[in-house]
């Protein structure tokens, strides 16, 4: 827990976050927070498919690497953001794996780049982790 504090203090202060922190779990910024001017965008969740709706936004203070090792993860997602995902798209280099139950159990979809259609996961993600 020690790195995730060390990240939300960087991240508040708008500091520089050292790249040689790479944390096994970070939080994202809810869709509607204020993003620190740091921050990179992972992933945009869209509310429906094909790219459309309003979108929950999960930010890092930098991207993901090409190791295979989880780089950012939402275990929680907001409860207004809870089954509600039906399309999304991966930056920063990341790809998206979605999960059905919060921390990471249940069925699960990726790791992905882009899906406009998410099947069977569509309005079931309540976890997203990154790589
Ligand atoms: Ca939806
Ligand atoms: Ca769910």
């Amino acid at each position: 827990m020690r790195t995730r504090s060390m990240l939300a203090a960087a991240a508040l202060a708008g500091g520089a976050v050292l790249a040689t922190v790479i944390p096994a779990q970070a939080e994202e910024a809810d869709a509607g927070e204020t993003v620190p001017a740091a921050a990179v965008v992972l992933s945009h969740n869209y509310r429906h498919a094909e790219y459309d709706g309003s979108i929950y936004y999960v930010t890092g203070s930098y991207g993901c690497d090409n190791s295979t090792d989880i780089d950012w993860s939402v275990g929680d997602i907001v409860n207004s953001w809870n089954d509600k995902i039906s399309s999304v798209k991966s930056f920063s280099k990341c790809t998206s794996m979605l999960h059905e139950n919060n921390y990471f159990r249940g069925a699960s979809l990726g790791f992905f780049k882009n899906r406009q259609h998410l099947g069977d996961m569509n309005d079931e993600t309540s976890s997203i982790r990154l790589r």
